[in-house]
């Protein structure tokens, strides 16, 4: 039995908990904060066996993977006002630990 960890953004974090549910996978929900920026995030906690790990890990990467995004310039002067760029969003960062014992009373 292992223990995943997966620490997402909180935009991410329900697409993220409905994709591992629907295949059958349970889910916590951890309202968290990251050290670094001291902004929200949301850990995730899905216990599994050892064989389905890699099926979170790439489900976690489908719903929420690295992507671009295209977004109106929300600064800048007037002349720039309606300039599109392109920024990175999304990205998770996933632990796998062992699970000495599990069981559901
Ligand atoms: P990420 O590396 O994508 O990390 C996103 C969040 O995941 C982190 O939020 C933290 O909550 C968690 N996390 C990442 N690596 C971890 C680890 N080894 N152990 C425990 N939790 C971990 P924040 O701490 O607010 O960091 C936000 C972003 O700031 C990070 O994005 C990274 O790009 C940057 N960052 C974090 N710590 C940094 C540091 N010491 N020096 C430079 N940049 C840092």
């Amino acid at each position: 039995m292992k223990l995943i960890y997966v620490i997402v953004r909180n935009v991410d974090s329900t697409r993220v908990t409905e994709g591992l549910n629907v295949k059958g996978f349970y889910v916590t929900k951890l309202a968290s904060t990251g050290g670094f920026l001291r902004e929200g995030n949301t850990t995730l906690l899905v216990g599994t066996e050892e064989e389905k790990v890699d099926e979170v890990i790439e489900l976690v990467k489908k719903e929420c993977g690295p992507r671009q995004q295209i977004i109106s310039n929300p600064v800048g002067s007037a002349e720039f006002y309606s300039t599109q760029v392109m920024v990175n969003v999304g990205g998770a960062i996933i632990f796998v630990t062992d699970v000495d014992r599990f069981e559901r009373i």
